[in-house]
């Protein structure tokens, strides 16, 4: 069965792969179930579908997993249902701040049947007090060095209520293990890390709250052995900020170049000021890059922390990398009492007149845990907090009393401009910028479906409640 293994298309070897972890599998004595939850929907709707991206955390506790643990995964984004009688020995959930309610929801499930969770992922490692009134166990922060003692720990039956992993920069990184998406329905695209943090102080940023603005690059060798491993030729390398150590960048890009991928990411603006750093991303197959440009409200940008935006030329550097056949996907905040709604709708337009491929106009948001939300707390101007547990909470609400424009104003400004944003006048507009969106065929293909995707999601995801019971939940431990 193993000859000529190494000739191999990738999707055989993927089959292969998953028939021998079954059959080590067989041997098993314990078993645990991974789940991402979904946001919520409201009750007469399905589940509002998005993005249908292998989600990369699961894939990275999956490979930290010794073999001779069954493991299931179930992703409700995608409609996938748990089955809360199934037997496990352990169920981990991983966690954001809007999945935070539905995340306790599921755990509050399993715990009735007796059965322990424990939760990681962003919100767990900014919030581990309030997780650990909600799981049994709380990770709060990369589970690389400990899962297995999580799992040791979980056999002899003494699972601990709290892990405290090592510092980010002492990351050992591990391939990721893909062939536990094997049969759902993603995209194509596949989720690969180059490194892990931001250098950053953005103070509305989870990540930069998360790891203290701190960053790690992934060694290269491992970087190409993973895109390999996906066997796809079209990649999101999902770092906060894929240019945060360009020497490293530059030399991971050089190495690209044979693989002869397409790529996205994510990155700051001072990319532009590196000509020898844009033609290599050219060269290595970047096909966009999201940008976050936050606000053309230099007040605005100052408070936030993004002070190395002040000085930016914004519309030449983006002409520079439109011209190296790159598309920009941007993005836009909105709610500082510095920003107007003129200086918002301008954003807009500027967004529109510099044919920027896709954008988010999203209003500013005290995500748990930031600099941000504890200046609010502070403040004393949250509204209905903690709003992510708060069941009158709908997706797009605005959290916190605005002095110069009322919070509801607010959210109707941001949804104005997505809709003007994605309005079809305004996509044809973008679509003039023929060197950074329509440069290949599979970039006119994705641009204009893409754009279509978007324009329809505005209303779908505005309103929807987070989670599904309309009540506050019970708290299951002490902290
Ligand atoms: C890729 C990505 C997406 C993709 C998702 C693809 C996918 N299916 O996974 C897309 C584009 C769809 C997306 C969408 C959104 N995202 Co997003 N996304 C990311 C991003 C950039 C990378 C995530 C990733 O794969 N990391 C790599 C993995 C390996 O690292 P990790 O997540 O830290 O996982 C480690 C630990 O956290 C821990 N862990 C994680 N889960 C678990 C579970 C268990 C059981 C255990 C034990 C441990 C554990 O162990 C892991 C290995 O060490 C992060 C930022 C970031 N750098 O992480 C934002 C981020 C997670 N997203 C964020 C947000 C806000 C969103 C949106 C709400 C944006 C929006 N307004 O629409 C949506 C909603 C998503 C949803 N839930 O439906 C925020 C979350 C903030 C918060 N406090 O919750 C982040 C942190 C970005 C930010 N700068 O603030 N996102
Ligand atoms: S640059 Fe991006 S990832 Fe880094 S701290 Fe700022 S918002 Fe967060």
């Amino acid at each position: 069965m193993f000859l000529g293994f190494k000739n191999l298309k990738s999707q055989q070897k993927l089959l292969y792969k998953t028939i021998l972890y079954d059959i080590i599998a067989k041997k098993v004595n314990m078993k645990i179930i991974l789940i991402v939850p979904h946001i919520g929907r409201k009750s007469s709707d399905k589940y509002v579908r998005t993005w249908m991206i292998e989600p990369l955390p699961i894939a990275t506790i999956a490979g930290l997993t010794p073999r001779d643990i069954e493991l299931k995964f179930i992703d409700e984004r995608i409609g996938e249902q748990i089955d809360f009688d199934e037997d496990a020995d352990l169920v981990g959930i991983n966690v954001e701040a809007y999945t935070a309610k539905r995340a306790y929801e599921i755990s509050a499930e399993f715990a009735k049947r007796g059965v322990k969770s424990i939760i990681g992922g962003y919100h767990a490692m900014l919030m581990p007090h309030e997780v650990k009134k909600y799981a049994y166990s709380v990770m709060k922060g990369s589970a690389e060095d400990v899962w297995e003692e999580v799992i040791e720990d979980c056999k002899r039956g003494e699972l601990k209520r709290e892990y405290a992993p090592k510092p980010l920069q002492e990351i050992k990184f591990r391939m990721p293990r893909r062939d536990i998406f094997e049969g759902k329905n993603y995209l194509k695209l596949k989720c690969v890390e180059t490194g892990r943090g931001c250098p950053f102080d953005c103070e509305f940023c989870s990540v930069a709250s998360a790891t203290n603005s701190k960053f790690i690059a992934k060694p290269i060798d491992l970087i190409i052995e993973d895109i390999k491993d996906t066997g796809s030729k079209v990649i999101f390398f999902v770092d906060d900020n894929i240019v945060g150590d360009i020497k490293h960048t530059k030399e991971l890009l050089r190495q690209l170049i044979p693989l002869k991928i397409k790529w996205i990411s994510q990155g700051s603006l001072n990319m532009a000021e590196d000509e020898e750093l844009l033609q290599l991303m050219k060269e290595s197959g970047c096909a966009g890059i999201l940008i976050g440009f936050e606000s053309m409200n230099k007040e605005s940008l100052k408070k936030m922390g993004k002070h190395f935006m002040v000085k930016m030329k914004t519309e030449e550097h983006i002409q520079k990398i439109h011209s190296y056949g790159m598309g920009i996907y941007g993005t836009f905040i909105f709610g500082y009492e510095t920003d107007s709604i003129a200086d918002f709708e301008a954003s807009v337009e500027f967004a529109i007149d510099n044919g920027i491929f896709i954008g988010a106009f999203n209003h500013l948001m005290p995500f748990p845990g930031t600099k941000l939300y504890y200046n609010m707390k502070r403040d004393g101007i949250l509204l209905g907090d903690p709003w992510w547990l708060n069941p009158n909470y709908r997706f797009n609400d605005i959290p916190y009393h605005t002095e110069h424009i009322e919070s509801k104003e607010v959210r109707e400004v941001c949804l104005r401009a997505r809709r003007r944003f994605y309005s079809f006048s305004a996509i044809f507009k973008r679509a003039r910028n023929r060197q950074g969106n329509l440069n290949t065929i599979r970039k006119v293909l994705g641009y204009f479906s893409i754009n279509f995707m978007l324009k329809k999601e505005i209303d779908e995801k505005d309103g929807l409640p987070l989670g599904n019971e309309n009540r506050w939940l019970e708290e299951l431990y002490e902290d």
